[in-house]
């Protein structure tokens, strides 16, 4: 998917001056080329905080004044002490025309820029997804609101975006989805902290939504993010399905009560019990994925066959599991830092546990991660999601298809296919991974009329491949880490 920040703060830049967009995902940073420009702007996240510093370093030779934003800067500031010209804290929209419009007219600027006032949504323009390369991207990311109403202890969207969602209009989205469409564009991830932060105004858009899709053929296929109380709300998961969107990202972190308590996650506690909760939201036709964590105060070292067999049984086959990362500014890095727990020694887990050593914490998220990522755990889940899978065509007519495309659609689907083919061969892994297909597929034939398609099973290999692949990656090396901060001045928690 597209970087939601790229395509926002192009927009912001004055018409009169050419902006170029370079995305890691998809190129090579070509540093010689980049001798043209004036003013280089650098973005990215926690994990991606170890090449930030490579790229900032790099840039010096260059004779651009190089700005940083973005929310890494915003909660580490001093990470990037001395490797750029300016830096941007929180939210951009104010901030950013200013000091380019100075810079233009050779009017003084400053090193640091920070928004007094939060963003007004409803002022934001379009994104220039014309800068995005075609067809490179799968999905173009689509923002609706800021900020989330909870209170996650580990969380810095409430530090950096606030607590009180703010939203664009509906005619605003729609503007949006007219330029994604006309870039190309057939799925969108609306990249809200929470979709549902401001379920009024959810509501309130949906049904634009789906009239926009029905004038349009229902094109655009939506991801999006949202909290577990979803659930309990069946107006809202049916619009979300009649909108067309395919799949929500939930934060269900971990299924130890104990261990949500502490990190004030209450809304995954209250209530039915998460297994149902997920099940209701797939039984209508949404399908989930989910976000794990483990290290909480609460986990032994039980909890990594405790998150093994809720993850299975949860029918989520596209999950992430993470070490809790205590981020600056956030409540779990200032009550760490005043328990004495923060530890810089080791960047792949940058505090002490309370209930085990950092080497069994390590390795049992290691591997829980090989565990949940073995091939027939992937498909054991696929197959349990695919069991209570609501029937979508129920609520929303599907893409009709004449022949000539579905000849396309099928023959797309056949080349990526064996594309996966060669890459796992590459890897040295056709075998093992062909004795799993046979079984995977005479499972499927089992299904009947619930069986995949064939495009559908094409798509589950290619995403198990991902994530396998990510996962042999993190057990390699480190998985991401955060830099020493701890010179930062912590702002007070919300
Ligand atoms: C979409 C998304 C993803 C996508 C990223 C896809 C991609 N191609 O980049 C996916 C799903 C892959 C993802 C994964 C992860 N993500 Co994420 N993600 C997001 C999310 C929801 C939206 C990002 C976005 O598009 N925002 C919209 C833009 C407009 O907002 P923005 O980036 O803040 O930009 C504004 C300002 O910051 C500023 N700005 C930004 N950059 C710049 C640059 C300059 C020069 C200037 C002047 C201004 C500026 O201007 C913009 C307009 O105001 C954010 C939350 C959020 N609301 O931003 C989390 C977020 C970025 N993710 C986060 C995390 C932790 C992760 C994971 C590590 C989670 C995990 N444990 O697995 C993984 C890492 C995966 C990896 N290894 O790369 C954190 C980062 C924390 C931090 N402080 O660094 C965030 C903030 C959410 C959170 N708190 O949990 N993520
Ligand atoms: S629900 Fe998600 S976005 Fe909201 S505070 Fe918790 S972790 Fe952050």
């Amino acid at each position: 998917m597209a970087n939601g920040a790229l395509v926002s703060v192009a927009a912001l830049v004055p018409p009169e001056h050419e902006v170029v967009l370079i995305d890691e995902n998809i190129e090579r940073i070509d540093f010689d080329r980049l001798r043209r420009f004036d003013v280089i702007g650098v973005t990215g996240m926690v994990v991606q905080a170890e090449r930030m510093l490579e790229i900032l370093r790099k840039l010096q030779e260059l004779p651009a004044i190089v700005a940083v934003g973005g929310p890494l800067v915003t909660v580490s500031e001093a990470t990037f002490e001395g490797l750029c010209n300016v830096r941007f804290i929180g939210e951009a929209e104010d901030t950013w025309p200013v000091f380019l419009n100075a810079l233009a007219a050779d009017l003084p600027t400053a090193t640091r820029y920070e928004q007094k006032e939060k963003t007004d949504m409803t002022r934001v323009p379009v994104p220039r997804f014309d800068l995005l390369q075609r067809g490179r991207y799968g999905t173009a990311p689509v923002q609706f609101s800021r900020g989330c109403p909870f209170l996650c202890e580990f969380c810095d969207i409430i530090t950096i975006f606030g607590r009180r969602p703010r939203v664009k209009t509906p005619e605003q989205v729609l503007a949006e989805l007219d330029a994604v469409l006309a870039h190309g564009f057939r799925g969108c991830f609306l990249v809200d902290d929470n979709f549902i932060g401001n379920k009024i105004e959810a509501k309130r858009l949906l049904p634009r939504i789906i009239e926009w899709q029905r004038q349009h053929g229902f094109p655009l296929e939506f991801v999006t993010e949202a909290s577990i109380n979803l659930a309990n709300d069946r107006e809202l998961i049916d619009l979300m399905v009649q909108a067309n969107f395919r799949n929500v990202f939930i934060g269900i972190e971990t299924p130890r009560e104990a261990s949500l308590e502490e990190t004030r996650k209450h809304q995954n506690v209250h209530g039915d019990s998460m297994l149902a909760k997920l099940e209701r939201i797939r039984a209508s036709g949404l399908g989930v994925s989910g976000g794990f964590i483990v290290g909480f105060d609460n986990d032994d070292e039980q909890i990594f066959e405790e998150q093994f067999e809720f993850i299975q049984s949860s029918g989520i086959s596209t999950l992430s599991i993470s070490l809790l990362t205590p981020l600056p500014t956030t409540p779990l890095y200032d009550r760490l830092r005043a328990e004495g727990r923060l530890d810089f020694s080791d960047p792949e887990l940058i505090y002490i546990p309370k209930q085990m050593t950092r080497e069994q914490l390590k390795t049992g998220f290691h591997k829980l991660l090989q565990r949940v990522f073995d091939v027939d755990a992937f498909f054991d889940r696929v197959f349990e999601g695919n069991a209570t899978r609501g029937s979508r065509r129920a609520v929303r007519p599907a893409a009709t298809r004449n022949f000539k495309q579905r000849l396309l659609f099928s023959s797309g689907w056949t080349a990526r296919a064996m594309m996966l083919v060669l890459v796992m061969a590459s890897h040295g892994q056709l075998t093992r991974h062909l004795r799993a297909c046979r079984r995977v597929l005479r499972r499927n034939a089992t299904l009947g009329t619930k069986a995949f398609s064939f495009g559908e099973m094409v798509a589950h290999w290619i995403t198990y491949w991902h994530f396998a692949s990510v996962t042999r990656q993190i057990s390699g090396t480190q998985f991401g880490n955060v830099p020493d901060s701890s010179n930062v001045p912590v702002r007070t928690s919300p």
